[in-house]
């Protein structure tokens, strides 16, 4: 099947007539698409269709944008199971993940359709007789959206619906492997009543689709989930040209088992942690840092839950690892096993990619674990991506935090725990923006904010309410009916400052009679 770019509300072929092919990383056999590959000319074109379409939608209201969400939040829902498969067939997530990825795209689309009636301003008084203060959200412009595989249709539903219910129109570039599910959503937009042009795809590669998107000065907001160094050079250039952005990049998430915990619920959180989605999520529980006293035992029961944990096709319900997302990637996850062992880490389970029967038509490495690290190895530092963990031995509570921190990323924590001092502790002092107790690192609610601190992000955040002030600029209101000039500090009716001026002022006369 050849895919082709959505460009003004019409199919469009790539200028170049170039295309590249996504198979299923599950099984080689398998074609998913022919995807674009787009260039600079479809980026064009796309955000001339954006910039076409943006008068038109930035005046239609708030809540009459917000009523197209919904009901695509209410297609969704119908479409669910079969959006799923597809996403599992193109990017290998197993099928009760994938539909918690399509869940995930309905509740952003329910909750930004909420938004539609508040999208709140302030009102505060004047410090000024007879005036009024109010500030609004008004939208900025057209957006490129840059979105990866891992999570295919809850990340262009957490840039998109916000982008659209503020008014703002876009072009969406998804992950060359994962072009079904972005399609999917765009196109149960469009049957949900989006006016032609207010949502453009363009496919292709970063380097180049991507890079046009961002460089093109007509596009006012970029929002981009991927590497740090990606994101690094993408923020550098829209901070040149003065656009908003909004930058998600990697994570290198512990999780603090202290003595205390329930152990059981603890081992829970680290397979989910770590080996859910394969490892392939920017929240995953790479580093799990656990108290000296229970280390053995904790290490040999993980490994052998870990062990029991079985790789192959996301379609089949036994299955809880799906495949790597691709070859690169498989690369990568080899390369680091060899570092750790490198560095002198204990391999403890798994770091080899699978063979067999089941196994040779795609792309399946096991859960991977590595003890005996210290918090400064490259596999404690670097992100990996992939179902790998490493486990690192801390003295207690404070050593447990101090270690999670020692990171240049700072996206998800958690901390296991029963003491109720220690938990606030993990709370107030991991340096992260999303901290956990005694749950895993991974598993956002769409209604708040989404992002990490240092090399995670730039400052911005997803979800929420907070995701708005991306794609809104604030506007700030005064209105004087007082029906004559009053200046701003000048002006003001005698308040206690100036009283206190007078009063002041009167001593100094009397001291001066004196
Ligand atoms: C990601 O980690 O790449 O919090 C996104 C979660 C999901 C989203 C994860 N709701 O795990």
């Amino acid at each position: 099947m050849n895919l082709r770019n959505w460009i003004g509300g019409e199919e469009a072929a790539p200028r170049s007539g170039a295309y590249f092919e996504r198979y299923n990383p599950a099984d080689d056999r398998e074609l998913i698409a022919r995807i674009p590959a787009s260039g600079h000319e479809d980026a064009g074109r796309a955000v001339a269709a954006a910039e076409a379409a943006y008068p038109a939608w930035r005046s239609t209201p708030a809540p009459r944008r917000a009523e197209i969400l919904f009901r695509a939040g209410q297609l969704l829902i119908e479409r669910k199971e079969v959006y799923a498969r597809d996403m599992t067939r193109e990017m290998g997530k197993v099928l009760i993940e994938a539909r918690g990825d399509v869940q995930e795209a309905i509740d952003m689309l329910f909750f930004m359709a909420g938004e539609g009636r508040r999208l709140y301003g302030q009102t505060t008084p004047s410090e000024l007789g007879a005036k009024m203060c109010m500030t609004m959200r008004t939208p900025v412009g057209p957006a490129a959206l840059i979105t990866p595989w891992n999570f295919p249709m809850a990340i262009p539903s957490w840039k998109l619906a916000p982008c659209l219910v503020c008014g703002n129109t876009a072009v969406l570039k998804p992950a060359e492997d994962a072009p079904l599910s972005a399609l999917n959503f765009v196109c149960t937009l469009t049957d949900a009543g989006l006016p032609p042009g207010v949502v453009n795809v363009v496919f292709g590669r970063g380097a180049e689709a991507g890079a046009a998107l961002i460089a093109d000065a007509r596009v006012r907001i970029v929002s981009f989930t991927g590497s740090t160094r990606v994101g690094r050079a993408i923020g550098q250039q829209a901070a040149a040209d003065l656009k908003h952005c909004n930058l998600e990049m990697g994570g290198k998430n512990a999780i603090i088992v202290l003595a205390d915990a329930d152990l059981e619920l603890a081992l829970e959180g680290c397979l989910w942690g770590g080996f859910g989605t394969t490892g392939q999520r920017c929240t995953a529980a790479s580093r799990v840092i656990v108290e000296h006293d229970i280390y053995p035992q904790f290490v040999e029961r993980l490994v052998e839950r870990a062990r029991s944990l079985r790789a192959g096709s996301g379609l089949d319900s036994g299955v809880q690892l799906g495949p790597i997302v691709n070859a690169r990637q498989l690369q990568r996850i080899e390369e680091y096993v060899a570092i750790g062992k490198q560095e002198g880490a204990r391999l403890t389970l798994g770091g080899a990619r699978l063979h067999g029967r089941e196994w040779d038509r795609g792309l399946f490495f096991p859960p991977t674990i590595f003890t005996e690290a210290t918090p400064d190895m490259r596999i404690a530092q670097e992100e990996i991506f992939g179902p790998v963990v490493t486990v690192l031995a801390c003295e207690g509570l404070e050593d447990a935090i101090a270690i999670a921190n020692r990171s240049a990323y700072g996206l998800s924590a958690a901390i296991y725990t029963t003491g109720v001092n220690a938990a606030w502790r993990g709370l107030r002092d991991l340096d992260a923006g999303i901290v956990y107790v005694n749950a895993p690192t991974i598993g956002a609610e769409v209604h708040l904010p989404f992002g990490g601190v240092r090399a995670s992000g730039n400052g911005h955040r997803e979800s929420g309410a907070a995701t708005l002030d991306v794609y809104s600029e604030w506007k700030t209101l005064y209105v004087d009916y007082s029906g004559r000039l009053q200046r701003a500090q000048i002006d003001t009716a005698a308040g206690p400052a100036e009283r206190g001026s007078q009063l002041a002022a009167g001593r100094g006369s009397q001291l001066g009679g004196c």
